[in-house]
């Protein structure tokens, strides 16, 4: 808890003498971060699941179906449409919350500026957390440095309190008048974000009410007989006269903070002052750390003062607007520092915390502290006890010799040895080796389409794999049986690009791969632009007659359906310019990797962790998006639908995917993919769950070749046919929607599984459609 009194700047406060009836709970940073929300009683919720965020939303969805709030929760199709969303929202004058990380960050990066260059406040939590590539989940500053430029205030949480009590300060400072900017509370993800501490938590609403107040936005887009143009085209010297304001509004920034943090403590009895100062009154030296790694050093400078070094502590509860003064003030009399950054500015010799305080600090000219900087912890590499040592030891060297031997160095990092490669897995696969005519595929001169003959299926196993044994993925999983079939059909030699997904995040895990073929990498919102980029390259150089052993390869993307959601857009785009590649997707119905928040293709009414169910709603509230029909509408060549339970009719379509993919363009499928682990199943129950879901015509299996849809398996004409109730009742995540009290629910599910199903049968009948 932040509550060190300032002794250097006077902004800490003393303990209020009467703060409000709290009590005590036992919560993380994001469980602190959505009470906060909670008992602010935002208006909109625009979101994105990411890790180490997602806990915000998956709290508030819990609170949601239990009624506890009354806030409208808007899943956005990624962390873009959720900025704009949020950004939207806030011009209509409501209060606005967003909580993201990490890629989540920086893919909303671009709207930032937009909010607060038009001066709509609203909150965005943020658990920091490293950047890619390579992928990573974990702590570190990289995600927030970042959002320097933006316009954005910026307040630091060290700790789930912290969290909590600067959330609705967050709220009044951003709502100011005479500030109305957008505010980040960011804390340390995992080690803020999941680690559960001990908080006060308001018990009297009425005062936190009383504290924010009410929303006061003096323009909004709502008000019909007061037009306003937000965001109008602005040249110079408009733009930069704006620009101006904006610099002001951080300046009475620097006024506002810490008048609400007072009037806070008054509420709390905490105080965050704007610089937290751990023994520094008489330092010599001092280490400046953001953040929760500060508090590590806090007890080792403890140890350094017992044995008689006048040591201290820095760190800034504000990064925005960056506290320069109060660093010049506490660092007027400190010999050396040690600046450690969790996030490095490449290449300038420094982080942005270093680069900053040097800045700073240089304008006294009568300041002579020596700076060390180490960039230390990125991506969640502790920084325990020894690291802080060696920060204080740095710092005493410094100041003792009145040198910086080393100024800028990476600490408990090396750059590799050149020589030393991971051990090579298994030997890499000849062509011949998988180029067994597994699938034939010859074109009906009568129909103009694909006729497709199966070798048997006991022949298939002699197609060597191109997954190697050995993954992460829990018993039971659909994405390898989906993976095998495939590679069974597919001929010759693939490259394969996995956008983020469970399947990536188990079958790669550096140094070790199961990939026994190229594969890439990128983030789930860009992988079918990545590769239909690498398509172009290999025609062009093929077509230069400049590519070195040149071989047939087969583009192939995998996706999950989430991707779909973030990265429609871009798969769209490579469809539309009609790239030869495949785009698969395994659905399961949700984010599962992410610990299963919603998406798109989630059924209406499905448990998920981000429509949960209550006493007061039961799961998704829209019904599922049609991506077959998505694709279909690009006019593409080929577009099918397949089951991982329905094996001859998915690899006959995947063998006619790689035919059209190869001669004539982007080819499209979507593949209904088992997840025991979050639709709640048995790990063997996937044939009875995925043929329920394919009979009761919810998932039905069709192809649409050249325009003309075909559909493959019908239960209406083999007499299979089961209602939705007979496939829902399987899993745990759907098992509410048979209760009576539901029925609702799964009547609009059933008709708009009918619906769907007639309008296919239509097209499946007409020769036009
Ligand atoms: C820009 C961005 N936003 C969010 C995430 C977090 N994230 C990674 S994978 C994933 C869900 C993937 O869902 P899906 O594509 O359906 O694959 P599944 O995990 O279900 O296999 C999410 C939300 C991220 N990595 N990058
Ligand atoms: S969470 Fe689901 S999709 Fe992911 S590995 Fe486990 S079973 Fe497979
Ligand atoms: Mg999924």
């Amino acid at each position: 808890m932040a509550s060190t009194i300032n002794t250097t700047t006077g902004d800490a406060l003393e303990r209020a003498s009467t703060p409000v009836k709290q009590h005590t709970d036992l919560k993380s940073g994001n469980e602190a971060a959505a009470m906060a929300a909670r008992d602010i009683g935002y208006h909109i919720m625009g979101y994105y699941p990411i890790t180490p965020s997602t806990e915000v939303a998956e709290n508030l969805a819990q609170m949601s179906a239990n009624a506890e709030h009354e806030i409208c929760m808007v899943p956005g199709d990624g962390e873009h449409g959720a900025a704009g969303i949020c950004y939207g929202a806030s011009l209509g004058g409501g209060r606005v919350l967003n909580a993201t990380s990490s890629q989540g960050l920086l893919f909303a990066l671009e709207q930032l500026p937009v909010q607060s260059g038009t001066r709509s406040p609203m909150v965005l939590n943020v658990a920091t957390r490293c950047i890619s590539g390579p992928l990573d989940i974990r702590c570190d500053h990289s995600d927030i440095y970042f959002v320097l430029n933006t316009g954005w205030i910026i307040l630091l949480a060290r700790d789930p309190q912290a969290v909590y009590d600067l959330n609705f300060a967050a709220v009044k400072i951003g709502e100011h008048p005479d500030v109305r900017l957008p505010v980040i509370v960011a804390y340390d993800g995992f080690f803020t974000s999941h680690q559960k501490r001990r908080i006060e938590v308001f018990d009297d609403l009425d005062a936190v009410k009383a504290f924010v107040g009410e929303p006061n936005a003096p323009y909004t887009a709502l008000d019909p007989e007061n037009p306003v143009t937000f965001g109008p085209y602005m040249n110079d010297p408009d733009l930069i006269n704006n620009k101006v304001q904006l610099s002001e509004a951080m300046e009475a920034a620097r006024r506002v903070i810490p008048e609400v943090i007072a009037e806070l403590a008054q509420l709390t009895g905490r105080s965050y002052p704007i610089m937290d100062e751990y023994r520094m009154d008489d330092a010599d030296v001092a280490v400046v750390l953001m953040n929760s790694a500060a508090e590590t050093a806090k007890e080792i400078a403890d140890h350094y003062r017992q044995q008689g070094h006048k040591v201290g502590v820095l760190s800034p509860n504000m990064l925005r607007p960056f506290p320069a003064e109060h660093f010049r003030k506490a660092l007027k009399n400190v010999k050396a520092i040690t600046i450690g950054d969790r996030g490095d500015s490449y290449g300038a010799d420094g982080g942005n915390l270093s680069l900053e305080v040097r800045a700073a600090i240089q304008q006294d000219t009568d300041n002579k502290t020596l700076v060390v900087t180490r960039i230390y912890g990125l991506s969640g590499k502790d920084f325990d006890d020894a690291d802080a040592e060696t920060f204080f030891d740095l710092a005493l060297e410094a100041a003792n010799k009145n040198k910086v031997n080393k100024p800028f160095a990476y600490h408990g990092a090396h750059a590799g040895v050149p020589d030393e490669h991971p051990p090579i897995g298994l030997p890499v696969i000849e062509t011949e080796e998988v180029s067994r005519g597994m699938a034939k595929v010859t074109l009906n001169e009568k129909t103009n389409r694909l006729d497709v003959e199966l070798e048997p299926f006991w022949a298939m196993p002699a197609v060597t794999n191109r997954i190697a044994p050995g993954h992460g993925a829990c018993p039971g999983c659909g994405i390898f049986p989906i993976l095998h079939q495939i590679y069974h059909v597919l001929e010759g030699d693939i490259v394969v690009l996995f956008q983020t997904g469970c399947a990536m995040v188990v079958t790669t895990g550096f140094p070790k791969t199961a990939h026994r073929i190229t594969y890439i990498h990128n983030l789930f919102q860009n992988g079918a632009a990545t590769l239909s980029g690498l398509v172009e390259m290999y025609h062009e150089l093929l077509r230069r007659k400049e590519l070195k052993n040149a071989k047939d390869i087969t583009f192939l993307m995998m996706t999950g359906d989430g991707g779909m959601d973030i990265g429609m857009g871009p798969a769209l785009g490579a469809a539309h310019r009609n790239h030869r590649m495949m785009i698969i997707e395994y659905d399961n119905q949700g984010y599962m990797n992410t610990g299963a928040q919603m998406s798109y293709s989630t059924p209406l009414g499905h448990r998920t962790s981000t429509s949960e169910l209550g006493t007061a709603t039961q799961g998704k509230r829209f019904h599922h998006k049609d991506t077959a029909q998505l694709f279909a509408s690009c006019h593409l060549p080929y577009v099918f639908t397949a089951a991982e339970g329905y094996p001859e009719d998915l690899m006959r379509k995947v063998a006619k995917s790689q035919w059209y993919a190869k001669r004539e363009g982007l080819t499209y499928g979507k593949i209904l993919s088992f997840c025991p682990l979050n639709w709640r199943t048995k790990d063997d129950a996937s044939m009875g769950v995925l043929q329920a879901a394919v009979d009761s015509c919810f998932f039905p299996l069709y192809e649409v070749e050249h325009g003309h849809t075909n559909i493959t398996y019908d239960p209406d004409a083999i007499g299979r046919r089961v209602n939705a109730a007979e496939w829902l009742k399987q899993m745990g995540k759907t098992k509410h929607l048979t209760k009576p009290a539901n029925a609702d629910d799964l009547h609009r599910l059933e008709i708009e599984v009918e619906r769907r199903w007639r309008r296919l049968k239509a097209m499946h009948e007409h020769p036009e459609l």
